[in-house]
């Protein structure tokens, strides 16, 4: 039921990236770039967006600018990550990464370009919102991906390879690489909804909690997955020298410090009644899953 869900509202984004992509000047950067958005991945981000816009009543048509603007920022992350100067990945969501078929320079201004079609997407006049707002969305989005959210983590990642960290040291990275785009996409509908400073607060630490949750899950599932199933090479962690909560708890720890992670967050969500059940349903199934 779930999994349906999570799968339609993937197909409701493609189909809106698909059509933005129709209407602007072609470009020979269009073909990586749509290989790298379009085909494949779950866009589970997306399916935040949606489930925390269904807690305040908003509208699918809002809602995905914001997920198409995430899910352009999150290809791009990965088609970077996936470089021979980052973690030197030839396969990603069961086909070949984008700089494996197109070649790292294309690869890397395929990536950049998603980057700025994120914010081209927020600023477009199509997209109906009040300005102030909007300007509200593109400096968060830019601050979750910037130095201080994805890159910056990602940078952190790289820099703990092959070094004894603590767990502080790799929560913190995990809350900077993974958790800080989640946490963008449950601030994000609240901005629309213009909330109040302290919801938007408690909702952007629900969701930067919801990224770490689903950043140790990704690690689950580097050493109990599938290459089949999670469509890219498994066991990189441990050859890489990668520093994870699995690497220095041992796999019993780590799942037990998920798992109250996770009966956290449920208890933070219950306060929002019936109107949260689609989200608290998907943080029940990130622990839960296999691809
Ligand atoms: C500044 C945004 C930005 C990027 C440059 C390369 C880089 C810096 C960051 C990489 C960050 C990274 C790879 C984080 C991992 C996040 C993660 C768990 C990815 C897997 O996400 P899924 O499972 O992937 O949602 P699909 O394929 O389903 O979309």
């Amino acid at each position: 039921m779930l999994k349906k869900k999570l799968k339609n509202n993937a197909k409701k984004v493609d189909s809106f990236i698909k059509s933005y992509l129709i209407k602007q000047k072609k470009s020979q950067l269009l073909k990586p770039m749509k290989y790298g958005i379009l085909s494949g991945g779950k866009k589970i981000r997306s399916s935040i967006i949606m489930s925390t816009g269904k807690i305040y009543k908003l509208s699918l048509k809002k809602l995905l600018f914001i997920s198409a603007a995430v899910e352009c920022i999150h290809s791009y992350s990965l088609i970077h990550d996936d470089l021979p100067c980052m973690d030197n990945d030839k396969f990603r969501r069961g086909k070949l990464s984008t700089h494996a078929k197109f070649g790292e320079s294309t690869a890397v201004l395929a990536g950049n370009s998603l980057l700025t079609l994120a914010f081209e997407i927020i600023s477009d006049k199509k997209f109906f919102l009040d300005n102030n707002k909007k300007i509200d969305l593109i400096k968060n989005l830019a601050s979750s991906s910037g130095h201080t959210g994805v890159a910056g983590g990602q940078e952190l990642d790289l820099k703990y390879e092959k070094k004894r960290k603590s767990p502080k040291q790799i929560i913190n990275m995990q809350r900077k690489k993974t958790g800080k785009l989640f946490e963008f996409c449950t601030l994000a509908p609240l901005i629309i909804a213009g909330k109040s400073n302290k919801e938007k607060k408690n909702m952007s630490k629900l969701g930067e909690d919801i990224g770490l949750l689903f950043q140790i899950s990704d690690d689950f599932l580097d050493i109990t997955g599938t290459k089949k199933k999670i469509g890219k090479l498994i066991k990189k962690d441990k050859k890489k020298g990668k520093s994870t909560l699995i690497s220095i708890m041992g796999l019993k720890k780590a799942y037990k410090y998920a798992n109250n992670l996770e009966i956290k967050i449920l208890r933070k969500l219950k306060k929002h009644g019936n109107k949260a059940k689609e989200l608290s349903n998907i943080v029940q199934y990130i622990l839960k899953r296999q691809t």
